[in-house]
């Protein structure tokens, strides 16, 4: 394991200060700090990395890439300084600097470049593959501009880029030397050659993708994984000279800005599909340099492409990058020589996919006549891949043309990106057990029925070092004194925390803890937005994307509702809570907007209201990102995951809630459904309609939101004042929120499991005034959430997909 003493550490670290900066430590800003303390770390971690990759190359262990559109990894720093196990050692060593260690970590810039739960998912699966041995590397784009920030400006969200190479990125390397060229546009020339067609690519546009490595340290191990995320840039970085010459100096600008607009910026729309072009060209143009570089590497140290499934996998963080599965068919047929067969078998037993979404409107299928035309090659590849797939439906459903044309890859004038991510793939998997069931049983059955053996269920997780061990501090504490440190390497030991759930000094301890965390936030709380919030009262917070199916509208009738109450009764007896709030809403999405401006409305009227003794107050937290969930997370009393049962394909941020002790209410919907089953029914909160129920009236009709609106006074209530100008003098400002409601028929059930949920709210104030109770269940919760490490989800990728993790020594 890497050793170094704090004396080593001090002085390397002035040494480091001295040589960047060229000033003496004494006279240097706290971001100089930072930046010598980052490529401090970074030449400590070189010759493990090194390392780690001839040790690779040498024992030929299979590799894993997992290639993804997102990494959402946030800071740095603190992950790596922990996983090397020196963290401790750096703080003391940089205190006797008069340095703190926290003060810098915060310093450091979110890599934001992930829109939510897929993106984080990726960066927790490479911390663990890192920390389990398992050689793993993800592969993706390094945008210019990652995930927007949000300012809220009157009550609205506002986006400004997220320019987060304004300072130097300390932690990537530029690989000039492993750049590849990817190539657009032109035509296909077949030609017959000694008795076999060959295909030429002419005419082309090529772009040069270049390579930024960084290390993925795994926890004391000394295994350095690597994210490679691509830039694109003109083949010829300087102008083309040529073109100068001829007069044509404006469209040698034109290529270059249209070269680099490839990786300029992440699309933030999460769960809505819009077929952009420039889109398309992204997802090329990273799985293009991607294969391409593997399949170099791979020749270099290894050889025989006919073994390539033996000694490498290839996963795809949903349908975003499917086109690895023609490159490499691309690359094995027309440079490497393989018969299509040879080709099929290699590739699809390389490639597997996971599914994130049933959500339709999220579903990607591009536009026939734009693909061929940017990947004319690709395309006539997809072609024969769909052909063939047609002759074998045709084979087992002779005459069933419906059948057909709904499974078909290439219908109605679209390629469809997850049809052809089945076909061409070993294995598909969902994300929860609930998500994998629907997808056999409903969205993808025609599938299921075709190829039962692909689909599995590989059930989320979250790196317990990023949520717990570094944002908790004070709670890893005290797992570590009543239960020692063996979790940390096998988190499911944490369930021997269960001994002491109704150990009274423990429950103490644990709301000592809670209240150092809430007090932490209410700080930031503080200082963002000049409100103070009690930290006596129940913390009730919803973190995540803004989007109807997650049902951030419920929340706000929920707290509507309870205000009404109030005002009615203002001696009414309810514990105190503060409703937190954070997330982004896609920049094109006007619903989701206007619930951002509910919520701030909300806020304006009630924190203000001096007839309610401050018993509520309503946040919503600015430009919400990773960093902020470290804050937010470990301060939380109850956790909301309330999305329309059967939409939320997993959910993540409900196992970072449980993992620090929140309670959660939730609807039995994705991972919740396992939550429940680890911790039991009397620890958690569920409500809502069943998948039975929702099912139905998907299928059957027989709901009518008017209908349930009218039964029932309460609601009655809160969706007028929605439009009677209670919340806004303007009374159209929240109107579209009522329609949709009411005159769209609330297509989330929002109004239908609006009892249900308030019932459920009462049940936990009743919970929560029982500190004993209430303490027990978070430490039930604490106790269970280890196998929702995503180091449980890992090992069993790399069991049952990836066939990765052990050596490839003797074959
Ligand atoms: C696709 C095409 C064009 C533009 C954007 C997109 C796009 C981008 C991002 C579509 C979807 C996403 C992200 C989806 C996502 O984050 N899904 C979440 O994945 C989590 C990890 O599995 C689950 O826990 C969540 O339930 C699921 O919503």
């Amino acid at each position: 394991m890497f050793k170094i003493n704090k004396e080593v550490f001090i002085k390397d670290y002035k040494r480091k200060f001295v040589e960047i900066h060229g000033v003496p430590l004494e006279e240097g800003s706290d971001i100089e700090k930072y930046q010598a303390l980052g490529i401090l770390v970074k030449d400590y971690v070189i010759d493990m990395w090194i390392n780690t990759n001839k040790r690779y190359n040498d024992n030929k262990e299979k590799q894993v890439y997992y290639f993804s559109m997102e990494f959402l990894l946030g800071r740095l720093l603190g992950n790596s300084l922990l996983n090397l196990g020196i963290r401790d050692l750096c703080k003391e060593g940089l205190k006797e600097l008069n340095i703190d260690l926290d003060k810098l970590e915060e310093l450091e810039q979110d890599q934001g470049l992930g829109n939510g739960g897929l993106g984080r998912l990726a960066a927790c699966f490479l911390d663990s593959m890192a920390s389990l041995n398992i050689p793993g590397h993800g592969c993706g784009i390094r945008y210019k501009y990652g995930f927007f920030e949000q300012k809220i400006i009157n009550g609205s969200q506002v986006e400004t880029p997220d320019v987060w190479l304004r300072k130097d990125n300390v932690w990537e390397i530029k690989k000039h030397n492993k750049a590849e060229v990817v190539k657009f546009g032109g035509e296909v020339k077949v030609e017959y050659i000694d008795g076999s067609l060959k295909f030429n690519h002419i005419n082309y546009d090529s772009v040069l993708a270049t390579p930024y490595d960084t290390p993925i340290v795994g926890y004391k191990n000394d295994v350095i994984n690597s994210l490679r995320l691509w830039s694109a840039e003109p083949i010829n970085n300087e102008f083309d000279f040529s073109s100068f010459s001829r007069g044509e100096y404006l469209k040698a600008i034109e290529y270059k800005n249209s070269v680099e607009a490839i990786s300029q910026v992440l699309y933030p729309e999460d769960s809505f599909y819009e077929g952009k072009l420039l889109r398309l060209k992204q997802q090329y143009f990273f799985v293009s340099a991607g294969i391409q570089s593997i399949i170099r590497h791979y020749k270099k140290h290894i050889g025989d492409l006919y073994l390539l499934n033996d000694r490498i996998a290839i996963h795809i963080n949903d349908t975003h990058p499917t086109m690895a599965i023609p490159e490499l068919m691309r690359i094995l047929i027309d440079e490497e020589n393989f018969s299509w067969d040879d080709a099929w078998r290699v590739t699809t037993n390389t490639i597997s996919y996971t599914n994130h979404t049933i959500l339709a409107e999220a579903l990607e299928k591009w536009e026939v006549n734009m693909f061929k035309k940017l990947l004319p090659r690709i395309y006539m590849i997809i072609e024969e891949i769909d052909r063939r797939f047609r002759e074998e439906l045709n084979n087992r459903y002779p005459y069933q043309e419906e059948k057909i044309h709904k499974m078909a890859i290439i219908e109605d004038g679209f390629v469809k990106m997850a049809h052809l991510a089945v076909v061409g793939s070993h294995s598909v998997n969902g994300v929860a057990k609930l998500h994998t069931e629907i997808l056999k049983k409903q969205e993808m059955s025609d599938f299921y029925y075709m190829f039962p053996r692909k689909f599995n269920n590989k059930t989320n997780g979250i790196t317990h070092r990023r949520w717990l061990i570094k944002s908790n501090p004070e709670l890893t504490k005290l797992l570590k004194m009543t239960i020692g440190d063996s979790w940390i390497k096998h988190p499911t030991d944490m369930e021997a925390f269960k001994r002491f759930k109704d150990d009274a000094v423990v429950q103490e301890k644990l709301s000592e803890i809670k209240k150092n965390n809430k007090e932490r936030l209410a700080k930031k709380i503080k200082e963002q937005q000049g409100i103070i919030v009690d930290t006596n009262s129940i913390f009730d917070v919803q973190v995540k994307r803004i989007h109807a199916y997650k049902r951030q509208t419920l929340n706000a009738l929920r707290i509507m509702g309870i205000y009404n109450k109030l005002l009615g009764d203002p001696n009414l007896d309810i514990p105190p809570r503060t409703f937190i709030f954070g997330g982004k809403a896609a920049p094109g999405y006007y619903l989701a907007k206007k619930t951002i401006e509910l919520i701030n409305a909300i806020g304006k009227k009630i924190n203000n209201d001096k007839r309610i003794n401050d018993k509520l107050k309503v946040i919503f937290m600015e430009n919400y990102n990773v960093s902020l969930a470290e804050l937010i997370i470990p301060a939380t009393d109850l956790s909301e995951q309330i999305s329309t049962t059967t939409k939320e394909a997993s959910g993540t941020s409900n196992m970072k809630f449980m993992m620090n002790g929140a309670v959660t209410i939730a609807t039995l919907d994705g991972a919740n459904v396992e939550i429940r089953d680890e911790v039991g029914d009397e620890n958690i909160i569920i409500f809502g309609l069943t998948e039975k129920e929702v099912v139905n009236y998907y299928r059957n009709g027989g709901y009518s939101s008017w209908a349930v609106r009218n039964s029932d006074n309460r609601l009655i209530n809160v969706t007028e004042q929605l439009v009677n100008g209670f919340y806004d003098q303007d009374r159209e400002r929240f109107r579209i929120i009522y329609r949709d409601l009411l005159d769209y028929n609330d297509e989330f059930f929002v109004l239908k499991d609006f009892d249900s949920y308030m019932n459920a709210q009462e049940k936990v104030d009743e919970l929560y005034r029982n500190k004993a109770k209430w303490q027990s269940m978070a430490a039930v919760n604490i106790a269970h959430s280890g196998i929702f490490s995503s180091d449980r989800t890992i090992q069993e990728y790399a069991t049952g997909i990836w066939g990765s993790g052990f050596l490839y020594k003797n074959l």
